[in-house]
Formats: structure tokens, C-alpha cells, sequence
């Protein structure tokens, strides 16, 4: 009946006809996110990363926009998926990274990145590295863990609890561990052992890589992690499958939502510790495990992008691959990161690494990929995840509500490298806070020092006791501090970045 209204309506006239096919909108893009862990701005090939090869990657970053001051949130990794998920800085929560039983750190009350997305008409998914708590503490593991992504946004979510490095070692699927058995119960405490599997601390000889005392809790396929578990037997992971299981569920997760928008979380694991990679990957590289791990991920995101081709989405895809603090070598595991880097330089040409304040610990790898929408080119917008809120939000034609993403702003039109003018200023967070005005960088004075754990990861901490401001274009190393050449400057940045964290 419907029909046959509307083709009267286009007989009687032809204005009337076109209008109505005007009236039709076209499907939302879908909204791929590709996450990294701790892939460093210097890891990827078009970055000019020395000792590993990513074809997938670079692919993307020739015919998308490539970004050189892009920014997570913080130098670690749930300060800025919580900044990324909330559009809020991670400070306000006081974010830091926590054990694989805190409770979930998202307030399901306010919206999220998935919830906004949702209304707007979305599908939402995460796949991957969680790492922003569970539950409410106390959580019974053989049940239905809650709140979770559910209670924040995402449809579906296919999750690592925690770290790779963390227990417990066994996938969510939408927040049930998959294979729990109710005869096999899984026990998870960090603060005492739990009877049943080995210690690392004990048995080292059942290691696959020796591990430092903060690593050498209990023994899970052969990698001895931070915290205590037992049961569950049918239930853990193993690591070597990481790559095969997380890209399936995001290739069905695509598949089932090819007719209608969906926005993708796809957080990897890689190349966080502990990097154990398949065999199909190993030697890779000529770095080791870790610059295998960067393999192992570059042929992940092929997976990806091939899956979107072959369902015919590409074409209304927008891809944000990049990743959540910057890279560390040795993190806990001996894997030869440190002794095989070679001229490798994780970092690219910048100063400090993951827990730095220096440019390193936030300036990521970052590329915006949407074929046909988006013109490949170099883009030197300074931008920070946190503004992917706001940005995406003006993509999906959705309105923020008041007390949401405080902290997120629009620059839709600097990630899709339609304008190169991006932030004015922007706050940086590590173990003290910096504040970016343009080339100005001032860093907030931290008394103590770097402490004695980042100096035995051989990390430059950018902690010190006097005040920091550097001119990045002419010192992008940060290391000439010219504090004392313009006290003026340093007292308007201090001020305004403390305008910032009140
Ligand atoms: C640290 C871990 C490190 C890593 C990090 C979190 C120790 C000594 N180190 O506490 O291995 O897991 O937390 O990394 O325990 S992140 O990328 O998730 O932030
Ligand atoms: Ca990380």
C-alpha cells in the first residue's frame, strides 16, 4: 500500500519524486577502532620501524591520513582506554592500571563512547584487552561478571579481563568465562596464593621465558603472571591463540552486522607482555618475540580490512588504528626485547617510552583509514583520543549529553586530515602531567624522582623535581629545558594546566 502511494505521488509530479529519494540516508559508516598495546609511534614500517616488516599497516597509512602528533590519553594503558571510552581525562577517576580483579572503573550511568554510539542507532562490539575493571568487586568468576561492557554500552563483548600479564587467563564472552565449569571452579586472589597451579617464584623450570618477582605468581601455559588462580582448567587461554581467536569473533561480529552500522572496539593483545607469540609468527622479525608480536598484529589488522572487503563494508568503514601508551622493551619477561632491538627505535624520534611523560609515553602511531572518504596524506594536527567522543559523535550525527565526555572536543575534521588545525592546547598524563600549547610542552614538577622500578626498565620517567617547558620544533627530543629562559610562559602553562586539574 505504501508503495504503491509513493509511485502515485511520483507520477503526479517529478519534484515530488525526487524528494523523496533525497529523504533516503544513507547507512552510518561503521566505526572500526584498532587498538594497539603499548606499540610504539617508531614500531611501524611507514614510522620507519628497522627490525619488522607491516605491510598492513603501512597499507593503511598510504591511503589514509598518517598522523605524527597523535595522542592517547596517557602513558598507560587503563588511563587511556578509560579517556578514549569516556571522552573524559583519566585523572578525574584517578585512572591507573589496575589488578585483574578491580572493579569496573566506567560509571554505567554516564555515557560511554559504545552507549553514545548505540543510541545513535549503532551496534556495539569489544573485542580484546579490557583492562578497565569488572564487577564490583568481589567477583565470582563462575558466574555472569557484571557490570561490564553490557552495562556500558557494547552489545557484545568478547574480552581478555585484564592484561595478558594478569589473571585471570581465560576469555569473557559477554561476560560469562567461556568453558567455566560449575565442577572446576576458578578461584582468582591478589593477595594471597590460591592452592592448586605452580608459582612461577617456585618453578622456574616451568617457564617459557623467566620472569621478574612481580611476574612470578602463578603459572599459566607455561608463563607465570601477576596474581594467583586456580581451577577453571578447561577455561584458560593460551596465549600462542590469541591472534586466531580474537580475529574470528571480530570477523563473525562483522559478518553479523554487515547490514546495519556497528562500531567494532578491537583492542589487541599485542604486543604487550608476555609476548608469546604463534609459531606461524615466530622469527618473524629480526627482534624476538616483541617485533614477532608487531608481525603478529600487522597480519591481524589484514585479517581485519580483508574481512571488511570481502563483506563489500569497506567503502563504509572508518578505520582508527592506533594504540595506548608507548613501547617498553623489557616489561617483566626476559624475551630478549632489550638485547635484539638493534637500530630499531620503538619510539621513533622521540624522547622516553610507556610511563613517560615524555613525548614517547603518549605520541602514538595513529592512522585514520576510510576508503574513498578520506585523502591519504601526512597530518601534523595535534589531536588526543580523548576528542574521538565528540568527533565520532558528530560523525554519527548524535548529540552529547550535558555532564558527558567533559574533556572531548570536535575535530572530526582534523582526524579525516581535512584540516590540519587540531587542538589548541592539551593535557598529557603520566606519573605527573604535561601540558601541550602548540610547540610548547611544559611538564609538571614531581618530587621523588624516577622511581627505582621505571629506572630498572631503563624507562627516562621525565619526573623531576623542577619545572620542564621545551620547544618541540626545534628540540622534538625534549632536551633543552627552557624553563629558565621564559619563567613568564611557565607560570601561564603551570596555571592553566592546573586550571585543568581542579
Ligand atoms: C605493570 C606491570 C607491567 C604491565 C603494566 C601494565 C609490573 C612490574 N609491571 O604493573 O608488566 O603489565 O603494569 O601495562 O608489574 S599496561 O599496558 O596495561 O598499562
Ligand atoms: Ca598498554
Amino acid at each position: 500500500m505504501k508503495n504503491l502511494l509513493l509511485t502515485t505521488t511520483c507520477l503526479a509530479t517529478v519534484t515530488a519524486c525526487t524528494t523523496a529519494k533525497k529523504e533516503v540516508t544513507p547507512q552510518k559508516p561503521n566505526v572500526l577502532i584498532v587498538y594497539v598495546d603499548d606499540l610504539g609511534f617508531g614500531d611501524v614500517g611507514i614510522n620507519g620501524a628497522k627490525g619488522v616488516q607491516t605491510p598492513h599497516v603501512d597499507r593503511l597509512a598510504k591511503n589514509g591520513v598518517n598522523f605524527t602528533d597523535a595522542h592517547c590519553s596517557a602513558a598507560t594503558c587503563t588511563p587511556s582506554r578509560y579517556s578514549l571510552l569516556t571522552g573524559s581525562y583519566a585523572f578525574r577517576n584517578q585512572a591507573a592500571v589496575l589488578p585483574g580483579d578491580a572493579p569496573l572503573i566506567i560509571d554505567p550511568n554516564k555515557g560511554t563512547l559504545a552507549s553514545m554510539l548505540k543510541d545513535a542507532g549503532y551496534t556495539t562490539g569489544v573485542i580484546g584487552k579490557w583492562h578497565l575493571g569488572l564487577g564490583m568487586g568481589q567477583v565470582n568468576w563462575n558466574e555472569e561478571v557484571k557490570p561490564g561492557p553490557k552495562e556500558i554500552g557494547f552489545d557484545y563483548s568478547f574480552l581478555i579481563p585484564a592484561t595478558g600479564d594478569r589473571v585471570p587467563c581465560v576469555f569473557l564472552e559477554n561476560q560469562r568465562v567461556v568453558g567455566v565449569d560449575p565442577n572446576d571452579p576458578i578461584t582468582v586472589s591478589y593477595s594471597s596464593r590460591v592452592d592448586g597451579l605452580p608459582l612461577g617464584s617456585e618453578h622456574p623450570e616451568l617457564l617459557k621465558q623467566q620472569a621478574d618477582p612481580q611476574h612470578s605468581n602463578t603459572i599459566i601455559n607455561g608463563i607465570s603472571r601477576i596474581g594467583y588462580m586456580s581451577g577453571g582448567e578447561k577455561a584458560l587461554w593460551k596465549d600462542e591463540d590469541f591472534p586466531f581467536v580474537l580475529t574470528e569473533k571480530a570477523k563473525t561480529f562483522m559478518t553479523e552486522n554487515k547490514d546495519n552500522p556497528f562500531f567494532l572496539y578491537f583492542a589487541f593483545h599485542d604486543i604487550h607482555v608476555p609476548r608469546v607469540v604463534n609459531e606461524q609468527f615466530v622469527g618473524q622479525s629480526t627482534m624476538g618475540p616483541r617485533g614477532d608480536a608487531i608481525a603478529q598484529m600487522d597480519w591481524c589488522v589484514g585479517q581485519l580490512v580483508k574481512q571488511l572487503e570481502d563483506l563489500g563494508i569497506a567503502e563504509n568503514t572508518l578505520i582508527i588504528f592506533s594504540s595506548d601508551n608507548g613501547p617498553v622493551l623489557d616489561d617483566g619477561y626476559a624475551d630478549m626485547a632489550v638485547e635484539l632491538v638493534g637500530d630499531h627505535q620503538p619510539a621513533g624520534p622521540f624522547r622516553g617510552a610507556k610511563y613517560s611523560i615524555y613525548e614517547a609515553g603518549t605520541r602514538m602511531p595513529t592512522i585514520v583509514y576510510w576508503p574513498g572518504k578520506v585523502t591519504p596524506k601526512v597530518s601534523s594536527a595535534m589531536l588526543t583520543q580523548v576528542d574521538l567522543y565528540a568527533s565520532l559523535a558528530k560523525l554519527a550525527g548524535q548529540e552529547i549529553a550535558p555532564g558527558d565526555a567533559p574533556d572531548s572536543q570536535d575535530h572530526l575534521d582534523a582526524w579525516l586530515g581535512k584540516t590540519e588545525t587540531g587542538r589548541e592546547s592539551m593535557l598529557e598524563e603520566a606519573y605527573t602531567f604535561a601540558l601541550r600549547k602548540g610547540d610548547w610542552k611544559y611538564i609538571k614538577p614531581q618530587t621523588g624522582g624516577t622511581p627505582d622500578w621505571m629506572k630498572n626498565k631503563q624507562v627516562e620517567s621525565g619526573l623531576e623535581d623542577v619545572p620542564q617547558l621545551y620547544h618541540l620544533k626545534d628540540d622534538l627530543q625534549e632536551s633543552v629545558n627552557l624553563a629558565g629562559n621564559y619563567p613568564e610562559l611557565v607560570e601561564e602553562m603551570a596555571a592553566e594546566l592546573e586550571k585543568i586539574l581542579q
